[in-house]
């Protein structure tokens, strides 16, 4: 079958023919419907992280069952669509076993398409706990992105800002998770300010609903000494997360959700004298996914997504690094 396959040292994807898998035992084979395509996979391929050993990436993936396991024979749906859960957790950790299964750390555990095969290929066999039903309505394309850039900023304001009614957030950012973390800020019932230095991403976020959508260089004007309960910087760069310092509420949560710069400077003065929380991110849980089809069915949330052919995966890579994909894209195979 088709994949796009990881080789260490390698800077481009290898397409290549590699045997349909079989699903294991507690396993289910997917036909993938879409797969999209995320800035870590370019983390990989330009070297700044790194594996030891070939695999299919993608890990935003959505598809049909088309074989299920011995041993979970007759568990899910004909002629539906399934979204993988990407953290790919082993299910028996102290962390699984509390709901954070984003942060298992059994030994055994790899991302799905970041260190085991993914979705860039025609099949892709995954653990049967390992995915959630994508409500009817719901396109594969929409499902695939959503499992990363509609999960990640979910799990960083729901559960780590708290965001909740009349809380109010800044969103630093407006591209592919920023853009859905508008969304879900609005959906939370919060009172949400929206910045970034694209003036058509602020009008696209205006459209969405926010009342207040500014250019980040006039925020000092616009905004003034307004301070917010939450501040979630999706962009993760020095002069964000310097911003995200100047506007957070005393006792406040800076959620760091961006990966812009390697390190960020703290203020110890305005941490320590205004007891400033940061509080870093990664992906989602399983039970965040199934809430996150929810607020999609119910069009409280609509992810904007454009989509490509899976066989041009490293020309959409490309594209990716150069700054030309405006919202998020999956690969239709
Ligand atoms: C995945 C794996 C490792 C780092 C970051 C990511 C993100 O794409 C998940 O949101
Ligand atoms: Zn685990």
């Amino acid at each position: 079958m088709f994949a796009a396959r990881y080789i260490p040292g390698e800077h481009k994807l290898k397409i290549d023919d590699i045997p349909k898998p079989t699903a294991g035992p507690r396993e289910v084979l997917l036909k993938i419907r879409a797969a999209g395509i995320c800035h870590s996979d370019l983390h990989v391929l330009h070297g700044e992280v790194s594996y030891d050993h070939p695999f299919t990436m993608g890990h935003e993936a959505c598809g049909e069952i088309m074989e299920e396991g011995s041993e979970v024979k007759g568990q899910f749906k004909k002629n539906t669509l399934y979204a993988v859960h990407g953290p790919n957790p082993c299910g028996d950790c102290d962390y699984c076993r509390a709901g954070k299964d984003n942060l298992c750390d059994s030994p055994t555990r790899q991302f799905i398409g970041l260190g085991t095969d993914g979705a860039y290929a025609e099949y892709l066999k995954v653990p049967a706990r390992n995915i959630v039903e994508v409500p009817a309505g719901i396109s594969a394309e929409v499902a695939a992105v959503a499992t990363d850039a509609v999960l990640t900023p979910y799990h960083a304001m729901k559960t780590l800002g708290e965001v909740q009614t009349n809380s109010s957030v800044l969103v630093i950012g407006l591209g592919g998770l920023g853009m859905n973390g508008v969304q879900i800020g609005l959906a939370l019932g919060a009172k949400v300010v929206a910045s970034d230095l694209r003036e058509e991403s602020l009008a696209l976020a205006k459209q969405m609903g926010v009342q207040e959508a500014y250019n980040s260089k006039d925020l000092d004007t616009k905004i003034k000494n307004r301070k917010f309960d939450v501040v979630v910087d999706f962009v993760g760069a020095e002069a964000t997360f310097k911003t995200a310092q100047n506007y957070v509420k005393n006792g406040g949560t800076i959620v760091l959700v961006g990966l812009g710069a390697m390190t960020v400077p703290v203020s110890t003065i305005a941490f320590a004298s205004f007891q400033l929380r940061v509080q870093g991110s990664f992906w989602g849980t399983h039970q965040e996914m199934k809430e996150i089809f929810e607020l999609i069915a119910q069009k409280k949330i609509n992810p904007q997504v454009e989509t490509g052919k899976m066989n041009e995966v490293n020309h959409w890579l490309e594209e990716l690094a150069e700054g030309k994909i405006k919202s998020r894209m999956a690969l239709l195979p």
